[in-house]
């Protein structure tokens, strides 16, 4: 690992004016917010305020600390993603379920993040079974090209993190206000929805079928779409649908877009040897003649990036799918829960 002259120097100034934390004078891998409460699902996100000795990052693997679960990557445009599944050390209730297995490794790949930007990479998670006090260190590896940045120092039980060359960012979980006991993530707290911006209204819009309804176009019909709730401030999430190709002829979904997403990506995840890759199909997805094609959790789906207003539950989405031979197909999806359900 090398750590440049410049950055050493930068840090010593930091140190010096350490009293209070002062973003801008931030040089290492931090969270933005450093805080996560006990038994909430939260944001964690990791920014990164330079590359390595002035090279673009074009990698980034994060750790997840045990306590940390059901944790999901945010996509990011022009990057991979990888999800490495692991054992938990103990098993964790998701809604009545038992779960003692999940994601404990999130790789962002094949990116390239100029130095001279700052970038951040968002990991949704639980923190489960943690004391209120401990500090959850999730150790980051930076890659440039060939160069490689391990941030991964953990002060001993205790100990001064201060001073540190290379410290793995980390979490100081607190203690809910709910005396650490909740029934519900945020997830299933948004559903109950208080007010925000209600984007129903924009099922009026255009001549698509209501929601849920299949659509037909030449050969096509298209089904049973639908879209995940998302997380408030999150700006991407998923949909689903399914296209039937009654004809003779093959047809391809080339692209897709909506109004409520600055852009709507087709994405393949694959889980393979416990390791789950997404990854954008530029060239769109393929729909035989006789054959029915399935977008669905944990296979292919849409990706929506740059969401302004995160998907509530009841909510409805419209969506433009554009076929090469069937051309324009406008549907609707219903906001359905986090889960899909
Ligand atoms: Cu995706």
């Amino acid at each position: 690992m090398k750590i440049s002259k410049t950055y050493g120097k930068t840090f010593a100034l930091a140190a010096l004016l350490s009293a209070t934390a002062i973003a801008g004078a931030e040089a290492h891998v931090t969270f933005l917010d450093k805080e996560a409460t006990a038994e909430a699902t939260i944001l964690a996100t990791l920014q990164l305020p330079h590359g390595c000795d002035g090279k673009a990052t074009t990698e980034v693997r994060v750790k997840l600390p045990e306590g940390f679960v059901f944790a999901k990557p945010q996509p990011k445009a022009g990057w991979e993603l990888e999800v490495i599944k692991g054992d938990y050390q103990k098993s964790y209730d998701n809604h009545g379920d038992k779960v003692k297995t999940g994601a404990v490794e999130i790789r962002w790949k094949n990116g390239n993040l100029s130095d001279d930007f700052y970038d951040t990479f968002v990991i949704q998670g639980k923190v489960s079974g943690v004391e209120a006090g401990t500090s959850l260190a999730f150790p980051v590896t930076q890659i440039c090209g060939d160069t490689v940045e391990a941030w991964d120092q953990v002060a001993k039980e205790g100990g001064d993190a201060h001073g540190m060359k290379s410290p793995a960012p980390l979490l100081k979980v607190v203690a809910g206000e709910d005396h650490g006991h909740d029934h519900d993530d945020m997830a299933g707290m948004d559903m109950t929805g208080k007010t925000g911006m209600d984007m129903s209204g924009m099922s009026g819009m255009g001549t698509a079928a209501p929601a849920g309804e299949a659509v037909k176009a030449g050969d096509l019909e298209v089904s049973g779409g639908f879209a995940k709730a998302m997380l408030p401030g999150q700006p991407v999430g998923g949909g689903f649908l399914t296209v039937k190709n009654n004809g003779q002829t093959d047809d391809r979904l080339v692209s897709v877009t909506s109004p409520a997403a600055g852009e709507v990506q087709i994405h393949e995840m694959v889980t393979k040897d416990n390791v789950m890759r997404m990854r954008q199909l530029k060239e769109g997805i393929a729909i035989a003649a006789g054959q029915t094609l399935k977008l669905e959790p944990g296979n292919l789906h849409l990706m929506f990036q740059k969401v302004k207003t995160p998907f509530k539950q009841g909510d409805t989405v419209p969506v433009t799918l554009t076929f090469e031979k069937a051309g324009k197909v406008e549907l609707v999806l219903q906001v359905l829960s986090a889960q899909g359900k």
